[in-house]
């Protein structure tokens, strides 16, 4: 009976694997950056000298191997991924608060790093932020110590990746804290939102600006955690606790789609928290792990060992199994492309005493609800907009996209979730990718299909925008000719139009409408003594769309409606119907007894007119080439 009753129990609770020792020179330095690369591996590295020795972890084996040596010692860098998969890599570990001034890239495919042109100064605990055109911001850090007397680097910088070279933002210097809680925004600047309470937007274009959005509710968040949980959509949770201050266990949300953004409580967890690392699921979850709830620097008195998870579509708050060992300072928890979390390190154990190198993984309930849908098939990169085929024979309710981690003290610099929406297709179903580079930055994201009991398949990792950023929404050129169309001969004089503008045809008959916004238009040509014509056209960035048109002849037909007596009829309803090209006209009469056509097919026409207590009459009429038939009424 004991496995039925496990089951039930771990599909509740989740289950948090046996603890993996892993390699390390020392026992107190230990796992404390993590990322996920796009070959699936993690690559991780330890604090303090071990920041000079990066390993990797294969999640199907959970065999270390090491990793190529960066050179210097990266411990306390910041990072994010470029938007071809490789990791770029500020600042690092000279001493406590000495920042290393140096970048790096390590490609993951060629497995190489290479040095890129160092920043303004050193940066020890900056946050990297990827843009929408791959470009990268870099903020904070320390230049250096000491601890009592700390120098900051509170000049934002741009890797510009095209030139390989760095902007710096000169007007948009600030003081802001370690490790920035920093996310990229649906309005394409960076938001801010913590530690400190006074959250902004600082927009990264030229040499920068900061500008103010809204006050955080519980204040300082020393040590919390941020997590982009949907769109636009983040929360920070947990944190606070220095020296006397109590840790929280609040959490608090804000919609940056709002037009006026604010920060909203939302439940409070269980346990206060601190030095906890928050994990977003593939069906939109808030995984928060380890952390302690005792106020200090690092207290393990206070160890929480339980995770909880936030649902935000019920605002709900549950406790799940607890991890066997204390992650606080130094620790890190990501999202694997298998749907598991990993978490690792944590500076001091239970007692106080070194951690030692070690990690363990959780499955949360979901993988305990039966079988896992299968993706069968996915392209290995997507472009902005694209609607393509997904493979899957399994039933699915739900599609998510989120972007490949590298976490740190307890702040992920890249996670971020994104719903996807899809129809169902032939053998899969038909997934459209975010559109803008705004939502979904350039680079490798997990895509992970869930079916309606919210277990999730294993992801397949694909890439958007690795061939550059979209281009922006550009202008084209529609051009074309006007002719006759039954002789075929040149027409000048003809107006063409569309929603944003016109122009007029030379005497060759040739027309040219510049600087069309990106977009499918209706055009249409219109000539004095010609039908109008209009056709569909579709504008692409710069390019020329060919609209060519050839204009039939036409007249108009018109007159008055009177009385016996001479007097003008109005309100009479004239129908008139015929042409060579099948046409029908309603019309009324006006004030003055008038009606008549614009400029409509050749050919016999009937025109009959109506009007309530008088007697309906029709006429039939020629309409010629260029002339206005007149057909005038009287009307019983
Ligand atoms: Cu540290």
């Amino acid at each position: 009976m004991l496995p039925t009753v496990m089951c039930a129990q771990t599909s509740v609770t989740g289950q948090w694997s046996a603890v993996q020792t892993w390699p390390s020179t020392n026992a107190g330095w230990v796992p404390t950056h993590a990322v996920v690369l796009p070959t699936g591996k993690v690559l991780y590295y330890s604090s303090y000298g071990d920041g000079l020795n990066p390993h990797f972890w294969d999640p199907a084996t959970n065999a270390v191997t090491t990793a190529p040596l960066p050179g210097y010692n990266i411990f306390c860098s910041g990072h994010s991924f470029l938007a071809d998969g490789k990791l770029f890599v500020t600042g690092g570990h000279i001493d406590d608060y000495v920042g290393y001034i140096h970048a790096s890239i390590y490609d993951p495919f060629a497995n190489t790093w290479t040095q890129v042109p160092d920043m303004n100064a050193g940066r020890w605990y900056p946050t990297n932020t990827t843009l929408a055109n791959g470009d990268v911001l870099v903020v904070s850090g320390t230049i250096h110590g000491p601890a009592s007397a700390q120098v900051y680097n509170d000049t934002p910088q741009v890797y510009q990746r095209a030139s390989n070279s760095w902007r710096t933002l000169t007007s948009a210097v600030l003081h802001l804290q370690l490790y920035p809680f920093m996310f990229l925004a649906p309005n394409g600047k960076v938001f801010l939102a913590g530690w400190n309470p006074d959250t902004r937007y600082i927009d990264p274009s030229g040499t920068g600006s900061w500008s103010f959005v809204a006050t955080s509710i519980h204040g300082w968040r020393n040590y919390g955690s941020a997590v982009m949980y949907d769109v636009g959509k983040i929360m920070i949770v947990g944190g606070d606790g220095d020296g006397t201050r109590t840790t929280t266990n609040t959490a608090e949300v804000i919609d940056l789609n709002a037009a006026t953004p604010a920060w909203k409580s939302v439940a409070s967890m269980a346990n206060h928290r601190r030095q906890q690392n928050a994990t977003v699921l593939p069906d939109g979850t808030v995984l928060v792990t380890g952390g302690s709830s005792a106020s200090g620097f690092d207290n393990p008195s206070g160890a929480i060992y339980a995770a909880e998870v936030w649902n935000p579509a019920t605002n709900t708050w549950s406790t799940l199994a607890s991890a066997a060992k204390y992650r606080g300072y130094h620790s890190f928890a990501l999202l694997l492309p298998d749907a598991r979390v990993l978490t690792g390190g944590g500076q001091i154990n239970q007692t106080g005493a070194a951690n030692g190198a070690n990690a363990e993984v959780f499955s949360p309930p979901y993988l305990f609800k039966g079988a896992r849908p299968t993706i069968t098939s996915a392209p290995t990169s997507v472009n902005y907009g694209q609607t393509t085929l997904i493979g899957t024979s399994d039933s699915i309710a739900k599609v998510s996209w989120i972007r490949l981690s590298a976490v740190t003290h307890s702040y992920n610099q890249e996670q971020r979730f994104m719903p996807l929406s899809f129809t169902s297709g032939t053998g899969g179903i038909n997934v459209t990718f975010p559109a803008s580079a705004n939502i979904s930055p350039p680079g490798y994201y997990m895509l992970f299909l869930l079916n309606s009991a919210g277990v999730p398949s294993v992801a397949k990792i694909i890439n958007i925008g690795g061939s550059g950023p979209p281009p922006p929404p550009g202008t084209g050129k529609i051009a074309g000719k006007i002719t006759n169309i039954s002789t075929g001969g040149a027409l000048s004089g003809a107006t063409v139009s569309y929603s944003g503008g016109s122009a007029t045809s030379d005497a060759s008959g040739n027309y040219a409408l510049s600087n069309v916004a990106t977009g499918t238009y209706k055009v249409t040509a219109a000539r004095t003594g010609f039908l109008s014509r209009s056709s569909n056209v579709t504008v692409t960035s710069n390019t020329t769309s060919t609209a060519n048109f050839a204009l039939a002849t036409a007249g108009k037909i018109a007159g008055v409606v009177k009385t016996t007596t001479g007097a003008a009829i109005s309100g009479v309803t004239v129908k008139i119907t015929g042409g060579k090209v099948a046409t029908t006209v309603n019309t009324t009469t006006n004030s003055t007894g008038n009606y008549g056509t614009t400029w409509i097919s050749m050919g016999t026409y009937t025109i009959t007119i109506s009007k309530t207590g008088r007697t309906t009459q029709s006429k039939s009429a020629t309409v010629n080439t260029g002339a206005t038939t007149t057909v005038n009424f009287t009307m019983q």
